[in-house]
């Protein structure tokens, strides 16, 4: 059994990852920053909210990172803390900067001056390759960021490599495509979709806004994923890996995946700034662009090729973007039945 403290546990990936752990049998710490509301709606979700030791932790103040890895003493940390939607990080390109990048040099240097034998996962992630270099995207494929985002987040991964080999430590990050779930953010595209719709189908709400529609993404499953990083962390040495599925949908084909399960049947009219999408049994309109949503420089193509983490880790992804929508689609369609609000 391992002390394992994950930072950032109130997010998507720190619920699963929680779970995950405990059925595992280690004892799990998980780091909150405050907020004056509760943080725990996904771990209450999981059924797992009282097996957690809590602690605060703010990642952008080193006295603090110190203090706490000082008192735990973690065997294993997984650094999933973040200012992760990358829409706001043109926004906020200093706080982005601040929490991605300082909050990994933070914990680096803490686990180096504390002297900790500590394993570190850092959630690195697809949005690195930005602008691609190459199709599909592996773990040599060069990087070339296009938002503060990225580029804090290639800042934390160079960090990671740089404190490896300078100081042996058993530093691993693992380069994350996009992966959702029933727990997702609601401002994620996915789960804004899956959201949205339901809330058309169930409580006649107007229709959905969205950006670009041709964006492509490789969806994986979250618990997957999260599995895949405990399994980084069992593997024998610290290494990169990409943790993708090698499939590629655009944000178009998982609405009209998302409206099946809703029961709508979308048919696309007009393009770029005019496309509509109506469903074609009643003639209602269901979505529409709206430039409000576009980014000042977007991704607007990931595939990653999983080999690597297939040959030493033993990955094979198994839920893949049509069912993930359907999944989400479900789960939020008894939300607003419920008229329960998302977490
Ligand atoms: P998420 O749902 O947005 O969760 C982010 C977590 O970070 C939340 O618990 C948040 O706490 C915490 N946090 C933010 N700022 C903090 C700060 N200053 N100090 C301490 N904690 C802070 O993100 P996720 O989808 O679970 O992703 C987990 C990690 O993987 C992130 O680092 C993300 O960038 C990375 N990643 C995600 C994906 C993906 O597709 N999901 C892909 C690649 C990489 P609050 O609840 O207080 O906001
Ligand atoms: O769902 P998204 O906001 O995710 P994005 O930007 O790919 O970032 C997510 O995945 C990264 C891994 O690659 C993580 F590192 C990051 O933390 C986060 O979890 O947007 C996906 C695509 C984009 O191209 C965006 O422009 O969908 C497009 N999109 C179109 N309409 C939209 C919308 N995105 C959002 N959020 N909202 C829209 O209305």
């Amino acid at each position: 059994m391992a002390k394992v403290l994950i930072t950032g546990i109130s997010g998507q990936d720190g619920a699963f990852l929680a779970r995950g752990l405990l059925e595992k049998g280690h004892e799990v710490y998980g780091a909150m920053r405050r907020g004056s509301t509760s943080k725990t709606g996904r771990l209450n979700e999981l059924g797992i909210r009282d097996k957690i030791n809590y602690c605060t932790l703010e990642v952008t103040e080193f006295a603090n990172v110190q203090n706490v890895l000082n008192e735990i003493r973690p065997d294993q940390i997984y650094n999933l803390a973040a200012q992760s939607f990358v829409a706001d990080s043109f926004q906020f390109p200093h706080y982005t900067s601040d929490v991605n990048y300082m909050g990994v040099l933070n914990i680096l240097e803490a686990m180096r001056i504390l002297k900790l034998d500590t394993k570190l996962y850092q959630a690195s992630t697809s949005e690195m390759y930005g602008d691609v270099l190459e199709k599909p995207q592996t773990e040599k494929t060069p990087f070339n960021p296009l938002s503060p985002y990225a580029v804090s987040k290639l800042g934390a991964h160079s960090l990671v490599v740089n404190y490896r080999q300078a100081y042996d430590m058993f530093a691993t990050s693992g380069i994350l495509f996009n992966h959702e779930s029933e727990l997702r953010g609601l401002e994620f595209v996915t789960r804004k979709i899956t959201s949205w719709l339901a809330e058309i189908k169930l409580q006649g709400k107007d229709a959905l806004p969205l950006g670009n529609l041709s964006s492509v993404r490789d969806w994986g499953y979250a618990p997957e994923y999260t599995d895949m990083m405990i399994k980084m962390l069992e593997h024998d040495k610290p290494d990169d890996f990409v943790i993708s599925t090698n499939t590629e949908y655009t944000v178009r084909d998982f609405l009209f995946m998302a409206a099946q399960e809703v029961g709508f049947d979308l048919h696309s009219e007009g393009e770029g700034l005019e496309e509509k999408c109506f469903d074609r049994k009643t003639g209602k309109l269901i979505a529409y662009v709206d430039p409000r949503y576009f980014r000042a420089s977007d991704v607007v193509y990931l595939r990653g090729d999983n080999t690597k983490a297939q040959e030493m880790l033993g990955w094979k992804p198994e839920i893949l973007a049509p069912e993930i929508a359907r999944r989400m689609a479900i789960y939020d369609l008894k939300k607003a039945a419920l008229n329960t609000p998302g977490l």
